[in-house]
């Protein structure tokens, strides 16, 4: 979490674990001065990681006692030797208020304890401590392996073990028999598995943000969002995702809540690496609903149409199913003069496009945009379950 909470209001901020930054254009002073006047904490806190490397290794068993017991008349006393303990389990824990994987960059290599080797006086070893590895939701972990996906965290409390720890080894007491009244045994313990894994980060969000830099993708998460992403009249202000909270008060229906993921602005050519490339996108592959967003004032003199165009083009270029995902289109910054005729320019090159007109700068349309959004991912995730059910 960030080390200035109430400074920097951080706990209104789902994902991103970004310090309270500029809702409104202008909004907040203090939240634009230069990175190294902020404390160095903040500044740790804004790095994102969405995959790494991490080594983990389960406890390996404990050893098994040969031992006999020796008592003062008791010359015939048998053997006592105890089981050693289990190795501890690595496991990964599905944690909400995890979301970057920083924590497995700078820390790679995790091991549970060994268990306890046994001891005379039919004494077990104690098992050893599992090793608890907290995760953000929506963590795939491959293999490397054999370059398969092995586990997948989903849900708050979910708990994985990815490496079993060794059973502990038997002691003498195990192999009496009749036969065998002294046995000179114990097993070993066994090892703990092992291994090499790459931790991905893929967001669930309900609702996934996509544009051109500039376009008031954070302003609009700003708006209908508890979230606070940084917003400035520059491109590539958003550096990371961001996931915000929408929420819908129903005196009927309850309380209900959509996620938002604000990923960082497309542009033209991304697939070649310009910008910042495709790396952001798989945060919007598990999303129900795109939102594409596009700016209708045509700012730095980019026309909307040839925007949508290439929006289109670049999800395409990075996962055709992407495509496929229905999607809503929403014209922003309709507050400027010269976006009546972009719209109208657009609407009559994209016939079929239902657009919904919004300004994050007055608030017009944000009402509808909001039911529009909880309205089709209800419809969609209704839908999801059914076919999983056909499926099965
Ligand atoms: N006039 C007007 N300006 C807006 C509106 N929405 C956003 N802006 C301005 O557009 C600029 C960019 O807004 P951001 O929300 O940072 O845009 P973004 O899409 O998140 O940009 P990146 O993070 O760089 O990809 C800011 O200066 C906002 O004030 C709007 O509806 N009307
Ligand atoms: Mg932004």
């Amino acid at each position: 979490m960030c080390g200035s909470r109430g400074r920097c209001g951080k706990q209104e901020a789902v994902a991103g674990r970004s310090c309270r930054t500029v809702g409104n254009p202008g909004a907040n002073d203090r939240d634009n001065r230069p990175l190294g006047k902020r404390g160095a904490f903040c500044i740790v806190a804004r790095m994102f990681v969405d995959e790494c490397v991490v080594k983990l290794q389960a406890g390996d068993g404990g050893r098994g006692c040969i031992s006999f017991r020796r008592e003062k008349y008791e010359p015939w006393g048998g053997p006592n030797g105890g089981d050693g303990g289990r190795g501890g389990d690595v496991v990964l824990l599905g944690d909400d208020d995890t979301n970057n994987l920083v924590d497995y960059k700078y820390q790679p290599h995790w091991r549970a304890e060994r268990g306890e080797h046994g001891l005379g006086s039919d004494q077990h070893g104690k098992d050893g401590a599992p090793r608890l590895l907290k995760m953000p939701l929506g963590t795939v972990v491959i293999d490397e392996a054999t370059g398969k996906p092995v586990a997948e965290l989903i849900e708050d409390g979910q708990r994985i073990v990815l490496c079993k720890g060794g059973n502990g080894g038997w002691g003498n007491t195990h192999f009496k028999t009749s036969t065998n009244r002294a046995p000179k045994r114990a097993n070993p313990g066994q090892p703990g598995e092992g291994g090499t894994f790459r931790l991905v980060l893929k967001s669930i969000a309900d609702v996934g943000l996509v544009g051109f830099p500039n376009a008031g993708k954070s302003s609009l998460t700003g708006q209908i969002t508890k979230a606070r992403p940084r917003t400035a009249a520059y491109p590539f202000t958003t550096l990371h995702p961001q996931i915000g909270v929408i929420e819908y008060r129903d005196e009927v229906k309850g309380h209900r809540r959509l996620l938002l993921a604000d990923v960082p602005g497309l542009i033209e050519g991304a697939s070649e690496n310009r910008g910042l490339g495709h790396r952001f996108l798989k945060h919007i592959e598990r999303c129900a609903l795109l939102l594409i967003l596009v700016d209708m004032a045509g700012t730095d003199a980019r026309d909307p149409r040839d925007d949508y165009k290439n929006l289109l083009r670049e999800l395409e270029l990075y996962d055709r199913t992407l495509l496929k995902k229905p999607r809503v289109v929403v014209a922003n910054k309709m507050d400027v003069p010269e976006a009546k005729e972009h719209l109208a320019k657009f609407k009559r090159r994209y016939k079929t496009v239902d657009v919904l007109e919004i300004s994050c700068l007055t608030g017009d349309g944000l009402d509808r945009l909001k039911k529009e959004l909880l309205k089709r991912v209800t419809a969609l995730r209704g839908r999801e379950k059914v076919s999983r059910k056909t499926a099965a």
